[in-house]
């Protein structure tokens, strides 16, 4: 039967790549998968992190995006100046339902304007870098923030605009923080490279200035938790809870001097890896913080996650408080899970969504019983699929926090920089063997379908061959979806929806996705283009 599955599935990648030109269908081969290792326990090789072949319609968007918008965007107190045409900073505005919550009413909230140079035809011929001045000199005149930042879009690339020359003189002018990106749209495949930048960026200008705020016994950052639809706000409240101290979240819920605090924290605790790795790293070679992978979707991998977070401070105390608040939160989830379970159970979903949902999201279909047929990252790299090896927990005195004095020493206060080859040879040796950190693919089961940078062809071909219970994506997938008959869900913006991380999280999706599954109101739709397959346009002058 399993054999069987596969040759069907195989059969189905036959078919979908039958459509596309030969070197298309080539590339995209290596993109479509059928979950499943040989005979040799090898998973297969996912072609990621490359091109998009232009004319296909992918799901991606671009460098510019996963700067501004994703790392840096929900940051309350940074005037975000976007340093290119209107458009651009006006689709980057709060599309994305990252919230923020000031500390007190003197705290500055700039998430709710939207600054942008507004880039004319004359900027491009004479450069845009007079322009550039005098919108950060209006934003300081107006607002007078602790920092400005600016993002350059693809026509400042284009034309040769030296932000990041601006940006110092200004600084100097002004004597506040001013710092620029050159995170041009078209740089890198995805908005992957603009994580990149990002990372680079905060780490180069803000992280380190400061280590006034930051207190507690234990004191973490949460990277890569950008707080949609209030996920933030849930997390902090159950890390509260165990008495564990936030220093800095990358960066839902964040300000900037929580970024320049964020060096003093004990541990990194990383949800979504693929945006902000970066982070991590170079604070662990700077700063010797060890960080570890945790997942706040779903209850289950939220529990492990605090079990993890405990296990690492290698505290008692710590450790019985965690389970005392997880006891406390678990029958409220057990409860909301027994009403929607049984009418969710056996159902099928399909995820493609960024770089880490469509893995930490099947743990919550997981919970309602629910299977992942098919699903995929718009620009993952091999390491989000494949799964990769990351060093076990390891502790290190708050003292020899210094590289030069970091060394492995057979006791348990051991620490490595991760890079250096040696070091993990040698901790490889000792038995603290690697562990394999979770990807995608392995914790999918096998036989099912993993698919890189889906195609608006191919989601529509899925649809048509599976009809899944419900499809998981984005804005520009959703309406094709729903007209298709099936329940869409925004694994992004939550459509209007969430929190959906930690316990409270749960609750809420449980209860969406019951009625979302059990809706029979898209089935009676009759899409468009099943009476009109191809609408040709009609032109006035026609
Ligand atoms: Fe990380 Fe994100 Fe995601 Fe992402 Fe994004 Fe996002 Fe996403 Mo949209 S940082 S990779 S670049 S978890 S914005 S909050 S929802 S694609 S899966
Ligand atoms: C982005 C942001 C996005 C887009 C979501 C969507 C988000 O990639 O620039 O396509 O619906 O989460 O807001 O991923």
């Amino acid at each position: 039967d399993e054999k069987n599955t596969a040759a069907k599935l195989e059969k189905i990648k036959g078919e979908i790549l039958a459509k596309y030109p030969t070197k298309v269908a080539r590339k995209r081969a290596k993109q479509i998968l059928v979950n499943r290792r040989d005979t040799n326990g090898k998973m297969p090789e996912v072609g990621a992190n490359v091109r998009t072949v232009p004319g296909i319609i992918t799901q991606r968007g671009c460098s510019y995006a996963g700067c501004k918008g994703v790392v840096l965007g929900p940051t309350r107190d940074i005037v975000n100046i976007t340093h290119g045409p209107v458009g651009c900073a006006y689709y980057s505005w709060l599309t994305r339902r990252n919230q923020t919550r000031p500390e007190s009413d003197t705290d500055e909230n700039f998430m709710n304007y939207c600054f942008t140079t507004d880039m004319q035809d004359e900027h491009i011929v004479f450069g845009g870098e007079k322009k550039l001045k005098q919108a950060i000199q209006e934003a300081f005149d107006l607002f007078h923030p602790k920092a400005i930042s600016v993002f350059s879009t693809c026509p400042v690339g284009l034309i040769g605009d030296d932000v990041h020359a601006v940006a110092r003189e200004m600084k100097e002018k002004l004597g506040i923080n001013v710092f620029a990106f050159s995170c041009e749209g078209y740089k890198g495949v995805s908005q992957s490279a603009g994580h990149h930048i990002a990372n680079n960026g905060i780490f180069t200008h803000v992280v380190g200035l400061n280590d006034t705020i930051g207190k507690g016994k234990f004191r973490i950052n949460l990277l890569g938790e950008y707080n949609i639809g209030g996920d933030s706000f849930e997390i902090e409240r159950i890390l509260d809870a165990c008495g564990i101290s936030l220093v800095s979240t990358y960066s839902g819920n964040s300000s900037i001097d929580h970024f320049a605090n964020s060096h003093t924290a004990d541990l990194n605790a990383i949800m979504c890896h693929r945006s902000i790795n970066y982070m991590a790293e170079m604070m662990e070679t700077k700063f010797g913080i060890p960080w570890i992978k945790v997942n706040f979707i779903g209850a289950e991998s939220t529990a492990k996650s605090l079990r993890k977070i405990a296990q690492y401070f290698e505290d008692e105390e710590l450790k019985a408080k965690v389970e005392e608040v997880i006891a406390a939160e678990m029958p409220a989830v057990m409860a909301s899970l027994e009403k929607a379970k049984p009418r969710c159970e056996g159902k099928r979903a399909m995820l493609f969504v960024g770089g880490s949902r469509a893995h930490h999201y099947q743990d919550l279909f997981g919970e309602l019983g629910m299977e992942t047929l098919a699903a995929g990252y718009e620009f993952g790299h091999r390491d989000d699929y494949e799964g990769r090896k990351v060093l076990p927990s390891i502790k290190i005195d708050a003292d020899s926090r210094n590289i030069e004095e970091l060394h492995i020493t057979p006791d348990a206060k051991r620490y490595a920089p991760r890079k250096d080859e040696e070091s993990l040879k040698k901790l490889e040796s000792e038995g603290l063997a690697f562990r394999e950190y979770e990807g995608l693919m392995p914790d999918m089961k096998e036989n099912t379908l993993v698919i890189d940078d889906i195609s608006q062809f191919e989601t529509e071909k899925l649809i048509e061959i599976f009809k899944p219970d419900i499809f998981c994506a984005g804005i520009k997938e959703k309406y094709a979806i729903q007209k298709s008959g099936i329940p869409m869900k925004q694994l992004h913006s939550y459509d209007s929806g969430g929190p959906y991380a930690g316990f409270k999280g749960a609750i809420n999706f449980y209860g969406e996705i019951e009625r979302m599954v059990n809706a029979k109101v898209w089935s009676f739709i009759t899409p468009p283009w099943a009476a009109e397959p191809e609408l040709s346009a009609n032109y006035a002058w026609v």
